[in-house]
């Protein structure tokens, strides 16, 4: 694998800033956001007065705690536009959820917001190691959905050759890839695994790509997948995370010199990690939900805002900001099987150590009786689909019946992964 580390001179100022330096920058911006959240709408007044507390009692970063949390259904509940602190004539563009599971949530973005966006993605591309002349294939999804537009504006920013392919159609992105000599790829980690597999369908070595980096997120993945990644195509596969409650991809970024984790843009975004039941805010390097301040947006500030996502606050390395560990999960993908809980991402680790299956699955729930069952679906021999179950009872400590099929049996994701299928109702 190329070296792809930054050289020094590369970083904007605030990459390398103290830690004074950063906290006195978030306080000033907290004291802004929450206050244009609270003057600007209406739920914010309503919530943070029911509460009792007012932007002005915000002192220290630590005062955060005292105001109210956001979660997803105030969304749903403001439908479409009424968490926007500008007027609808000043938001330059709008994302939403698909809106499969309820009403869609909207989001939307200033003309300075766009602006913000590229600059946060374009230090995330650059953390990866590509560089100004760069090709970079985006294969994230175009459209409402934020990957594939939001990549988008900070590679055009850094001066990248920008290929936007959206996803789709496998067969064309190799072509493209190979044509073009992208050497950068921005796609979910699934899909990165269909366009694998359409390198051997179509007889070609991977290794030879003209690969050297992959930013993979969206979903959750395993340190042991992006082994697999790097090793099947020699290059270097990192971690972006973002969510469109708070922005799209480019919240935080693993850096490819190190790979530990993703660096959290936090001079726009401030990270708070909390228990999830009792939501009292946990100390850095302890484990539960990841929640989000708004530092800097204009359209849509979004104050304290509980992503369900699990992670743990760890101190910077390659950068000055603080990092995340990689995502286990959401709570809402955890599975409670006769009271262990399992994440999808503890199957993929026991998975990946299994020569003889693909890397792709999805686990099926089921009742059999009264009590609940867990299938992994994969692909590959009966004898390695035991060695899988073996593996999964000794290292997550849940009973899982392993189904291994031929090839192309288990569903392909041209976006997020649907890893559990739950017909514990029907069963
Ligand atoms: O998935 C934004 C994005 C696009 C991030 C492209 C990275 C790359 P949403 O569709 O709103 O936004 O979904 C956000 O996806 O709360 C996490 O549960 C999950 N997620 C996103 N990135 C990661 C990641 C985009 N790197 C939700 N690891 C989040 C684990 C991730 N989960």
């Amino acid at each position: 694998m190329k070296d792809l580390s930054p050289k020094s001179g590369d970083l904007d100022p605030i990459e390398t800033a103290s830690h004074d330096e950063i906290e006195a920058l978030q306080l000033q911006r907290m004291q802004w956001s929450l206050a244009h959240a609270y003057n600007n709408v209406a739920h914010y007044k309503a919530s943070f007065d029911a509460a009792g507390v007012h932007p002005n009692d915000l002192k220290s970063l630590a005062d955060l705690s005292r105001f109210p949390f956001t979660v997803k259904s105030d969304l749903r509940d403001n439908y479409p536009f009424g968490l926007f602190a500008v007027p609808r004539s000043e938001v330059n563009r709008i994302h939403a959820s698909s809106g499969t599971t309820g009403q869609p949530t909207v989001v939307g973005y200033t003309k300075a917001d766009l602006a913000m966006w590229d600059v946060v993605m374009e230090r995330s591309l650059r953390a990866s190691g590509l560089r100004r002349g760069d090709l970079l294939h985006n294969a994230y999804g175009y459209g409402l959905f934020t990957g594939g537009l939001g990549v988008h504006g900070g590679a055009e920013r850094m001066g990248l050759t920008v290929v936007p392919i959206s996803a789709g159609m496998t067969e064309r992105q190799v072509r493209l890839i190979e044509d073009f000599q992208a050497t950068g790829i921005t796609v979910t980690p699934s899909y990165m695994l269909s366009i694998l597999d359409e390198y051997r369908r179509q007889g070609l070595d991977p290794k030879k790509s003209p690969l050297q980096v992959g930013i993979f997120g969206a979903e959750p993945w395993t340190n042991a997948m992006r082994e697999e990644v790097e090793q099947s195509f020699d290059m270097h596969a990192v971690d972006i995370y973002g969510l469109s409650e708070v922005l799209g991809p480019g919240v935080s970024c693993e850096c490819v010199e190190t790979k530990d984790g993703l660096h959290i843009w936090e001079d726009h975004f401030y990270p708070e990690i909390i228990d999830p039941q009792t939501g009292a805010v946990l100390a850095d390097g302890e484990l539960g939900e990841l929640v989000f301040t708004s530092l800097s947006k204009e359209a849509f500030p979004i104050i304290r805002y509980r992503t369900r996502d699990l992670t743990r606050l760890l101190p910077g390395t390659a950068r000055s900001m603080r990092r995340m560990e990689k995502v286990t999960g959401r709570s809402d993908d955890m599975i409670i099987l006769r009271g262990v809980n399992v994440f999808p991402t503890q199957i993929e680790e026991q998975l990946m150590k299994v020569s003889g299956l693909a890397a792709h699955f999805q686990i099926e729930l089921i009742k059999k009786g009264p009590m609940d069952h867990m299938i992994v679906h994969v692909e590959g021999t009966a004898p390695a689909g035991a060695i899988l179950a073996g593996l999964i009872k000794s290292n997550v400590g849940v009973s899982a019946e392993v189904r291994a099929g031929d090839d192309n049996t288990v569903a392909r994701s041209q976006g997020k992964a649907v890893r559990v299928i739950d017909n514990r109702t029907s069963g």
